[in-house]
Parts: C-alpha cells; sequence; structure tokens
C-alpha cells in the first residue's frame, strides 16, 4: 500500500518484437486495471544483459517498449513508465535479496533451465539470479498486485517465499504480493502452431502477430492461421486453432466466446479469420499512430523519462532504506 492506494507493478524485457500475445496477455489487461491502483509499469532492461544484447540495439528497443507502454493506453502522468537503470535501488536490493535466496531454490526455476539449455555458452550468474532480481523490483515497491502471464506464476512465488523469509525474521518489511491473471489473453497460441504460445522468439515469423504489422500483413497471417476440417466455428479442445482466434476476438472485441459463436453461427472459417484480423487491426493501428506521434515528441518523452525515474526513486529508496537498517548497514549521516 502506498497511502491508501494499492500498488501495482509489472514489468517488461526489452527483447525481441513485442506479439500480440505480448499485449493482450499482458499489456491490455494493465490498461485495463491501471486506474484501480498506483502503478509502476517498468522496463526491466537489467534483466535483458542476463542475455548478450547489442548495445545500441538494447537502448533503441527499450526506448521503444517504454513508448509503446504509453502507446497502449498507460497514461505516463497518471502511471509511472521508467527504465529499471534508472533506478538504482532495483540492484541494490537484489544484492541484499540475493543473501536471503538459497541455491537450490533457485535451481527449481524452469525459466532457469530453459534459459540455460538454451544460451548453453552464457550461463552466467545474472541468468541464474533473474529472479532476485525480479523479487526485488516488486518488494521495493511494496506492491500488492502483479499482473502477469501463467509462465512468470514460478517467480511471483519465490518472490512471496523470500519477502516471508525476510519479514519473518526482521518484522513486517515487504508487503506480500499476489499474482493478477487476465481474464482473456492468458495465453494466445501461434497462429501456425496452435499447440505453442506465440512468442517473441518463434522463427517463424507468420505464426506471430507483431504489435508493428501493418494492416494487410495482420490479415493474411490471419487467412494462413492453421485451423481443422470441423468448419465450424465452436470454442473447444478439439479445435486448438479456432480456440485461439475465438480468444483473440473475445479480447480485441470485448465479448464472450457464446456471443463469439452465435455472431459465426453457419459461417465459413474465410469469414471468421478475416473478421479476426479486422478486429486485431482496429485494436492495433491506433496503437501504432499514437507511437510514431511520440517518436516524432523527443522532448516529451525524454520529459517523461526523467520525471517518472525520479519519482520510483523516490518511493523505491523509501524500502531501501528501511531494508538497509533492518539488515544491520550503518545509518547515514545527514
Ligand atoms: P520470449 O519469446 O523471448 O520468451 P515472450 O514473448 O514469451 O518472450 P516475455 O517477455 O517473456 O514474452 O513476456 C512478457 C509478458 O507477456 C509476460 O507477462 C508474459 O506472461 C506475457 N506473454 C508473453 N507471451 C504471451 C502469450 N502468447 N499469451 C499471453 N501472454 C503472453
Ligand atoms: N520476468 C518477467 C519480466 C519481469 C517482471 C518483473 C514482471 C521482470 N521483473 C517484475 C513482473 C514484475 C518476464 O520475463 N516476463
Amino acid at each position: 500500500m502506498l497511502g491508501d492506494q494499492k500498488v501495482l507493478f509489472s514489468g517488461m524485457q526489452a527483447t525481441g518484437n513485442l506479439t500480440l500475445g505480448n499485449y493482450l496477455g499482458a499489456l491490455k489487461n494493465w490498461v485495463n486495471i491501471s486506474d484501480e491502483y498506483k502503478t509502476f509499469f517498468c522496463v526491466v532492461d537489467e534483466h535483458s544483459i542476463t542475455v548478450r544484447q547489442d548495445p545500441a540495439e538494447l537502448r533503441r528497443r527499450a526506448r521503444a517498449l517504454l513508448m509503446l507502454y504509453i502507446a497502449a493506453g498507460l497514461d505516463p502522468e497518471k502511471n509511472c513508465i521508467y527504465y529499471q537503470s534508472h533506478v538504482s535501488g532495483h540492484a541494490e536490493l537484489a544484492w541484499i535479496l540475493n543473501c536471503y535466496t538459497y541455491m537450490g531454490e533457485l535451481q527449481r526455476m524452469t525459466q532457469f533451465k530453459d534459459k540455460a539449455a538454451k544460451h548453453a555458452d552464457n550461463i552466467n550468474a545474472g541468468l541464474f539470479t533473474y529472479p532476485v532480481l525480479m523479487a526485488a523490483d516488486i518488494l521495493l515497491y511494496q506492491a500488492d498486485v502483479v499482473p502477469v502471464g501463467v509462465d512468470q506464476k514460478q517467480h511471483l512465488e519465490l518472490t512471496r517465499d523470500i519477502a516471508e523469509r525476510f519479514n519473518s525474521i526482521y518484522g513486517d518489511v515487504f508487503t506480500i504480493p499476489e499474482i493478477y491473471l487476465g481474464k482473456v489473453g492468458r495465453k494466445i497460441m501461434s497462429l501456425q502452431d496452435p499447440s505453442k504460445k506465440m512468442s517473441k522468439s518463434d522463427e517463424n515469423p507468420n505464426g506471430s502477430i507483431y504489435l508493428m504489422d501493418d494492416k494487410d500483413t495482420i490479415i493474411r497471417k490471419f487467412k494462413r492461421a492453421v485451423t481443422d476440417n470441423e468448419a465450424c466455428v465452436r470454442y473447444n479442445d478439439n479445435q486448438p486453432g479456432i480456440k485461439n482466434l475465438i480468444d483473440i476476438y473475445c479480447a480485441c472485441k470485448g465479448i464472450s466466446t457464446e456471443d463469439t459463436e452465435k455472431e459465426f453461427d453457419g459461417k465459413g472459417y474465410g469469414d471468421f479469420k478475416i473478421a479476426v484480423g479486422e478486429a486485431v487491426a482496429a485494436e492495433l493501428i491506433p496503437l501504432q499512430e499514437r507511437f510514431h506521434e511520440l517518436e516524432q515528441n523527443k522532448d516529451y518523452v525524454d520529459k517523461i523519462i526523467k520525471d517518472n525515474a525520479e519519482q520510483a526513486s523516490y518511493f523505491a529508496n523509501k524500502t531501501l532504506r528501511k531494508v538497509q537498517k533492518k539488515v544491520g548497514f550503518p545509518e547515514r549521516i545527514k
């Protein structure tokens, strides 16, 4: 809590081109619930260097991601949108929390196992302690809720364990955060293989809709989406391709699966695919326009970056000072 407001924290890595999965599973949910909380939306650039990055490219992507948060509908006057690397408290708290996290706990993290297998030539200590930095992100702001996709559940549970362990030694220092899973768009699947999640690191670009795809590309990708021979738009597990398209349609239109089934009763897949493409384009084109406006408005974006980092630092330092005192670091001389 900050004052009488509950706190929401979330973040995304600036790696790869964002997909419709990232948008419907994360960003759009953030926008939908942001009004109810004091919010912090972080571009977690420090997490990104756990795998090798081209420096210029990382800088460019981090700025693009920050602008995408705004373009998606998060008002930077109301939501604290900032870069992790601009608030030194993240790394400082992560160091302290490292000393309250066990090797065994980190060894169990499935994301670590997956990424270690994928980057076998660079299994660095940062990749291993990645979840501790994530815990620091969240606990620094005394977050009550953290909206993320199901794939981050294990990291959230570890965050809670670390916070509870710390609190059991030092008293009530950290708020114990809850995971927030959105109602729609929890898991958007690949258009080419509906058994796999839509992912920015997929090698097949036809499987994913990228947030910057133009309307023709969006429609074309939906026309090519893998479906089945059932020839009816019905929401069930035997038709995973159609189920995924219904999920996407419902998330964009804000309607139920039943309404969608009714709307396309007796219609063919061709019509349905085009309608889904249109609905997605109607969602993404305005976002792209706002993004391009922000690109033209350098001073405005720079000011947000500066002001919001100051605001985030203020709240982060409050927690950090408390933690430093609890663990026994000498007080600062004023
Ligand atoms: P990568 O392909 O590099 O693993 P990713 O596309 O899975 O990346 P992340 O950066 O891991 O994306 O996730 C950012 C946020 O988007 C997380 O909250 C995650 O749960 C959500 N997200 C990612 N992909 C999907 C998806 N297909 N459906 C719903 N949510 C998703
Ligand atoms: N690990 C997350 C990104 C992330 C995050 C966070 C999300 C880093 N720190 C704090 C929520 C809260 C991911 O890979 N999606």
